[in-house]
């Protein structure tokens, strides 16, 4: 077998400028808390690339179902649903939120709690098809945290923000 030294050491060094600015920006993230018997629970967060890229999955130790999501209006009904991925165009930062893109952590066996820190590993995948993971640390907040402005169906404004 014959390596082409040189050769390789050119693809690995452009290989590598381009990697090196594939890291995704995580700001903001937290996880929903639980109350108990809650089977399912959601985490939000800020993503921004340096170029095209997309989130494609979510790992975490609470629970081996973790779905990337999105809530959109159905028939003038707000329906979450399982998506492949979360599209990063570079440079812009998209916000997974209530009401909007948001990772979804399912079967939950266990309550998650106000002030617990939960690790998350998440998946992007650039056009060319090469995954990056990005560890990230997200702090539990109560229910209504994120949400001073939320008021229980009575305006009902606050659940059209796009
Ligand atoms: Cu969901």
């Amino acid at each position: 077998m014959t390596f082409k030294i040189h050769t390789l050491l050119l693809v690995a060094g452009s290989l590598l400028a381009s990697v090196a600015h594939a890291q995704v920006k995580i700001d903001d993230a937290w996880v929903r808390a639980t109350v108990p018997q809650q089977k399912a629970t959601g985490a939000f967060m800020k993503l921004t690339s340096a170029k095209d890229t997309r989130l494609v999955a979510v790992s975490t130790p609470l629970t081996p179902k973790a779905e990337v999501h999105e809530m959109a209006m159905q028939d003038n009904v707000m329906r979450m649903r399982q998506i492949p991925a979360i599209e990063l165009p570079a440079g812009k930062t998209v916000e997974l939120k209530p009401g909007g893109f948001h990772l979804m952590f399912l079967d939950l066996p266990a309550q998650v709690k106000a002030g617990d820190q939960v690790p998350l590993t998440l998946i992007f995948e650039d056009r060319n098809g090469a995954r990056q993971t990005v560890d990230v640390r997200a702090p539990v907040r109560a229910l209504n945290a994120a949400m001073p402005a939320k008021d229980d169906k009575g305006g009902g404004h606050g659940d059209h923000a796009h």
